[in-house]
């Protein structure tokens, strides 16, 4: 199924924290450079310079006071940048973004997370994205305290993962909900397989969904 308006694929890996997106995309990356094609790298916030910036800010746990209204600006004015200077030029040159979280995100945590509902957010994601949408959301499922328990490992938590328990709930039940309203768009797989496993089930779920003949064998 080919539906892209742009001669590039744009796939992005969405999950709660610890879902394994991180490992994931390095293994993704490495797949489809070795198939010969063109990777764009990237992750939201983040990106650019700017969206780099602002996610200093957004993760900073020494700004708690954060209203939910101001988290979501910031995501969506860092996604700003990143469309304009990377994602689009990106597509449009026929690469292939491979992105560590996009608006799925902002779905997830600001609007079921953070209670503000998903209209503001899809205001915003039309305003912004136009018809622009992801060729493909790969969304790693994990319980929250799976996924917790290993980002804890890593050290210190941003302000983002200090959040409760009920708040990864929330994300984690938004995130499925999206993909069980469009599985033709969304791949799910269970985040608490081990590494090898899971980069198995994307590499075949991709194969299945985009015409990706180079991946074969
Ligand atoms: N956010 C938002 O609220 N709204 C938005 O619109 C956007 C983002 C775009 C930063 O995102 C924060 O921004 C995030 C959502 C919010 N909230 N927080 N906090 P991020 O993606 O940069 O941060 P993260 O979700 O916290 O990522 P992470 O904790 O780095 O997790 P990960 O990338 O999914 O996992 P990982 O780094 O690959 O793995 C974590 C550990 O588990 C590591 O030690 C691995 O070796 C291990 N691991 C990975 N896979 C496995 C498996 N399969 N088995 C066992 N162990 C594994």
């Amino acid at each position: 199924m080919d539906r892209s308006p742009h001669p590039g694929r744009f796939l992005v890996l969405e999950g709660i924290e610890g879902s394994g997106k991180t490992t994931q995309m390095e293994r993704l990356d490495a797949a489809l450079r070795a198939a010969g094609h063109p990777v764009c790298n990237t992750r939201e916030p983040g990106g650019t310079a700017l969206g780099e910036r602002l996610r200093g800010l957004l993760l900073d746990p020494d700004l708690p006071g954060m209203c939910a209204e101001a988290e979501l600006l910031l995501m969506f004015a860092a996604r700003a940048q990143h469309l304009s200077e990377v994602i689009r030029p990106a597509l449009q040159a026929g690469e292939w973004v491979l992105s560590d979280r996009f608006t799925d995100a902002s779905f997830a945590y600001q609007g079921a997370g953070r209670g503000l509902g998903s209209g503001r957010v899809a205001e915003l994601e039309t305003w912004l994205q136009g018809a622009l949408r992801p060729d493909l959301v790969i969304l790693l499922d994990i319980e929250p305290e799976a996924g917790l328990e290993r980002a804890v490992q890593r050290g210190r938590r941003d302000r983002i993962e200090r959040e409760a328990v009920d708040f990864f709930e929330r994300a984690r039940d938004a995130y499925r909900e999206r993909a069980a309203g469009a599985p033709d768009r969304y791949l799910v797989v269970d985040g608490a397989s081990d590494p090898d496993t899971v980069a198995e089930r994307i590499l075949a779920g991709v194969r299945e969904r985009l015409p990706l003949h180079a991946l074969e064998g």
